[in-house]
């Protein structure tokens, strides 16, 4: 048995738009996501988020799920639409009494509830009065929404978290428009990772200030990344790798731990790349209590040809624009996903202790790993998938040696708890450890359930 340290979080990630649905009940007001997914041809087959899971209606059987798995974390987000309407202003109080409902019934189960408070479904007035994450002054309204969070929940959250995956925002929804609100820009990506980044900051100014010391909890933010392998030994190439990642992880983690952009970043990109204030300077510097993660895949890094013409294909990788210089490809022998993302479990093993060397051992949450698996449309595929144990077993063995090599990996969420919507991909690409059935939203736990609970329940991985 490979054992995990003590008090090793062990849970599994949701987020508000993917799985609730009730998108027009008791109150809550449509977000960037209802206008984008309702827009035909944006998702897969027309899937909206209007139903999902109804997670809203379920949230009962989705606890008991969780207990039955055996998680001691559950890391959910909360709908800003749901709880502010218009974005901003009146308090829509049935939004507030569901996720005081949800919380309080997590506590009574023992499941400590991780709070995301923005998970990519800004309130569609916002977007429309005032052109949404592209004015800096959302920064502030980030800070409203997230301290009406602090003064109705923060008596019971211990860990919030502030943005997920800022990356996504930027470059997914305003560089390819693949995500909501669905802008094509080569200049628009680095001002809304500008304005995220001061809107991170004002809401960790505002829990520090006005709630951490009777609240006691720590707050944080959560980047995803790949890890870049160098595509052979060369200096080029080791270069490329560093630069893929300072393009990814760098960008948003840079400026909180270092107070600026990274250097590649700075050389490459000149004057389109925003300069912070030095108040927001200061206010981001130290501002993330922990380092939350998400890892899904790696890929290998190299020096463009001299012809310096790349593909922009890779949007997972270091940026769609083409700027970060570095040509992405996959080794060939490398199994992959259903969302053609390679599998590599080193990959998590090497990022990790990339991160904790470069950023002076902070204590890390691996709060988002997981993969969609080709054929999960049927049930009975779905149930035995043998497949995404394969892939857990394998990238749980690879936090365990980032451990053991000195990361202080305190915690790690498996996505997702259950199939969802998947965002472009709608109902079609199903990541969770429980099968969900989205005709009439019946819920069958898959093998990949069972084998979790054991992790979970043995604190380690059985041998
Ligand atoms: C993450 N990419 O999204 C999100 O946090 C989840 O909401 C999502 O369901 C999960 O991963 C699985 O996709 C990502 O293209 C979406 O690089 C796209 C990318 C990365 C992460």
């Amino acid at each position: 048995m490979r054992k995990f340290p003590l008090n090793f979080l062990w849970g599994t990630a949701t987020a508000a738009y993917q799985i609730e649905g009730a998108a027009r009940l008791e109150g809550r007001g449509p977000s960037i996501w209802d206008a984008f997914s309702h827009i035909p041809g944006k998702i897969h087959d027309g899937h909206t988020g209007d139903v999902a899971c109804d997670h809203y209606h379920r949230y009962e059987e989705d606890i008991a799920l969780l207990k039955d798995m055996g998680v001691n974390c559950y890391r959910f987000s909360i709908s800003w639409s749901r709880i502010l309407p218009q974005g901003r202003g009146q308090v829509n109080e049935k939004g507030v009494a569901f996720y005081n409902k949800l919380i309080d019934l997590l506590i009574e189960n023992d499941i400590e509830p991780w709070v995301t408070i923005y998970h990519w479904d800004l309130p569609l007035a916002l977007q429309i009065e005032m052109d949404g994450l592209m004015n800096p002054a959302i920064a502030t309204c980030f800070a409203d929404f997230a301290r009406i969070c602090f003064a109705r929940f923060g008596d019971r959250i211990r860990h919030w978290i502030t943005l997920n995956e800022p990356w996504c925002c930027a470059l997914l929804g305003h560089g390819s428009g693949d995500f909501a609100p669905g802008r094509e820009s080569e200049t628009e990506p680095y001002l809304v990772a500008h304005n995220l980044l001061r809107a991170h900051a004002y809401m960790v100014d505002v829990y520090r200030r006005e709630f951490q010391s009777t609240q006691r909890g720590v707050i944080g933010i959560t980047n995803n990344s790949n890890w870049y392998r160098p595509l052979t030994d060369s200096e080029e190439d080791r270069a490329a790798s560093e630069r893929a990642l300072d393009f990814t992880l760098g960008w948003f983690v840079e400026p909180i731990y270092c107070g600026c952009y990274p250097q590649t970043m700075r050389d490459r990109i000149g004057s389109k790349l925003p300069e912070f204030t030095e108040d927001d300077r200061a206010l981001l510097r130290g501002s993330s209590d922990f380092f939350g993660l998400n890892h899904y895949s790696t890929n290998l890094a190299a020096e463009p040809p001299s012809s310096g013409i790349m593909e922009k294909k890779a949007r997972i990788g270091g940026g769609i624009m083409g700027e970060h210089g570095v040509d992405l490809t996959d080794d060939p022998s490398w199994k992959q996903t259903d969302m053609g993302w390679n599998i590599v479990p080193w990959g998590l093993r090497e990022l990790l202790c990339w991160i904790s060397t470069r950023y002076g051992h902070p204590p890390i949450y691996v709060t988002e790993n997981g993969c969609a698996m080709p054929g999960e449309g049927d049930r009975e595929v779905a149930l035995n998938d043998t497949g995404r144990v394969e892939f857990f077993k394998e990238y749980l063995g690879a936090c365990h040696e980032a451990i053991e090599r000195g990361a202080d990996l305190r915690g790690y969420m498996s996505w997702g708890m259950m199939d969802n919507f998947e965002w472009e991909y709608g109902e079609s690409k199903r990541f969770g450890l429980i099968w969900v059935d989205f005709e009439n939203q019946d819920r069958y736990p898959k093998a990949s359930y069972h084998w979790y609970s054991n992790v979970c329940k043995n604190n380690g991985l059985e041998d």
